[in-house]
């Protein structure tokens, strides 16, 4: 990271939808800078820079515009920093359906985690919402928790019924996901590496928790986590996940873990 890099990539640390993002302009080496928000103190950054009513992170700054929602940001990074390998021409459509489809289970992933640690691993989850908060933030959030908890929960959906659906359906991608792996390719389209294996990859790190991920590496958030990601324990399609960290992911440019 320069001191003056032109892209600036506001994310949360442990959000799956910033890590397909740092990852990507990890990958094409782009010169960028990490921010990462708290949860909660980020809404009006998110408001105001994506300009879209929307809160959600990542969002990209540019010199020109700031852009929300991790497709977008492919999109616009094909347009002004393409072409980029991750996305090939004669493959596109094809990669993007596949970015697509994980991407749609995000929210899924997010939800079933929250629902298996909410009341059980708490002050993991308190340290990872504080982990890059200033020490008022920190203690704003320590001592709001039962209501900020009671905010996701009425945010994602979170109940026991929705969380039984959200299993369902990332086990229907996951399935998806070693059908195709089943023939021993290394990629998910074409036979090289695109935006469809960083997205897949990324949006299953918080379940596979591949070590190099900052957040999903760390013994503390798998110790946190490890009732709520145990059904999914011993799935070939996470074994790929952590293989793609190993072969492919390589450093985290952007500063914010330095
Ligand atoms: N469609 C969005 C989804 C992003 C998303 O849901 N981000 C979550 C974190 S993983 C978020 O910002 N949640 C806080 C909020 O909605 O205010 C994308 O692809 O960027």
């Amino acid at each position: 990271m320069s001191p003056n890099a032109s892209l600036t990539l506001y994310t949360f640390a442990m959000s799956h939808y910033s890590e397909k993002i740092r990852w990507t302009l990890d990958h094409i080496k782009a010169d960028y800078r990490e921010v990462c928000l708290t949860p909660v103190f980020h809404i009006p950054k998110a408001l105001h820079l994506g300009g879209r009513g929307q809160t959600t992170l990542p969002v990209l700054q540019t010199p020109q515009v700031s852009v929300q929602d991790s497709p977008r940001i492919i999109d616009w990074l094909v347009q002004n920093r393409g072409p980029i390998d991750l996305v090939p021409p004669s493959i596109a459509p094809e990669v993007r359906a596949v970015e697509k489809s994980f991407d749609a289970i995000g929210k899924d992933v997010a939800r079933f985690l929250y629902a298996g640690s909410f009341g059980v691993a708490d002050a993991h989850i308190v340290k990872l919402w504080t982990d890059h908060a200033t020490p008022g933030q920190a203690a704003f959030i320590r001592i709001a928790y039962p209501a900020i908890r009671w905010g996701f929960r009425r945010k994602l959906n979170i109940t026991q019924a929705s969380a039984t659906r959200a299993h369902q359906r990332i086990s229907e991608v996951m399935a998806w996901l070693e059908a195709q792996l089943a023939d021993g390719r290394r990629f998910l389209v074409g036979n090289t590496f695109t935006v469809a294996d960083i997205t897949a990859a990324s949006l299953l790190a918080p379940i596979a928790c591949p070590s190099q991920h900052p957040v999903y590496g760390d013994p503390a958030y798998q110790a946190g986590m490890v009732a709520a990601t145990a059904p999914f324990n011993g799935r070939p399609c996470l074994a790929w996940v952590r293989n793609l960290y190993d072969t492919q992911r390589g450093a985290m440019r952007g500063g914010a873990f330095e």
